[in-house]
């Protein structure tokens, strides 16, 4: 609800008193400590929007504070032009959600939920007797915080959506899209008529923004990167890198030794060639004659059955 005296202590006679009240969906304080009546209002913060708030009024000496959800900038208010900075109040006279007026007259009706009421920073409760005294719920107070859903019956126009304010809605836009007031509707935003793609990159419209579709050789989110050839580490560990290394020294010593081997092979056999024939003697060789070397065979030095005739029809013809 918009309005509705959220707060109210008073003195003995009524006549000073501190109060947190809401005036169309935004929070005023206003107090009289015996010089006249003074106020903060917070209205650049609503909070008739469904959500719960948290108000805190503090007062220091001569300043009264108001902060709504923590305080700060637009949800934080204070005014020191109160002459006195003491209110004795009456804890009897605290009222919860309404304005009480001789007794029985009710105005000033808070409808919506309440919970955590405070005072010196201590917990009050909505039943029970505390130091401050005893909670009297009165007419009208429930427990728990039911609401049936606003929107059921949607009643918003359509391309808009209905947002639940606890037994109040609004219609809004959806995510991604404006409203065009003068036709009533909403309309998506396309992120790419300012052209924001770079080097001939297309530009794709998305419900919060937009995307590029880069040509062959750009990348980045707008295309205004070159494609460039990069190294990439293949990610091997030093252990890895060190056995490689290993690996190509061993590789690279083999290879020496196999050189020498085989110039000093070759310089060996070059020094076997250049021996004369006559001076190679060598004793294993065994002269036909000799002993086991085949004197029994009485044509072994008859060449002529190797030799190739020179006439070879003299050969087939006998002679007369
Ligand atoms: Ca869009």
């Amino acid at each position: 609800m918009k309005d509705g005296l959220l707060w109210m202590i008073t003195n003995r006679n009524g006549l000073e008193f501190t109060s947190i009240e809401l005036v169309d969906g935004f929070v005023r304080s206003r107090w009289n400590l015996g010089d006249g009546e003074k106020s903060v209002h917070l209205d650049q913060y609503a909070v008739d929007d469904g959500d719960w708030h948290t108000v805190r009024l503090e007062r220091f000496d001569y300043y009264i504070t108001v902060k709504i959800d923590g305080g700060g900038g637009v949800r934080q208010k204070e005014n020191h032009e109160s002459l006195y900075s003491r209110l004795d109040v009456d804890p009897n006279s605290l009222i919860l959600g309404a304005f009480v007026v001789r007794v029985v007259e009710i105005s000033q009706d808070f409808i919506g939920c309440m919970n955590d009421p405070r005072i010196n920073n201590f917990y009050l409760g909505f039943s029970g007797t505390t130091m401050y005294g005893t909670a009297t719920p009165s007419n009208g107070v429930t427990e728990g915080c039911s609401s049936y859903d606003p929107c059921a019956s949607n009643p918003c126009p359509a391309s808009y959506i209905c947002i639940d304010l606890w037994r109040e809605y609004t219609c809004g836009c959806p995510d991604g899209s404006m409203e065009d007031e003068a036709n009533s509707v909403c309309l998506p935003i396309n992120e790419c008529l300012s052209n924001p793609c770079l080097n001939g990159g297309t530009c794709v419209d998305q419900v919060n923004g937009f995307r590029c579709d880069c040509l062959e050789g750009y990348i980045g989110t707008l295309c205004g990167t070159e494609r460039v050839a990069v190294f990439v580490p293949l990610g091997l560990d030093l252990g890895a890198i060190l056995a490689m290394i290993l690996c190509l020294i061993i590789i690279i010593i083999l290879l020496l030794a196999f050189v020498l081997y085989k110039r000093s092979h070759d310089q060996k056999q070059a020094l076997a060639l250049a021996i004369d024939p006559d001076d190679d003697i060598r004793e294993n060789f065994i002269n036909y004659d000799e002993e086991g070397g085949g004197e029994e065979d009485q044509d072994a030095y008859d060449v002529s059955t190797l030799r190739k005739p020179t006439d070879p029809f003299e050969a087939l013809v006998p002679k007369a």
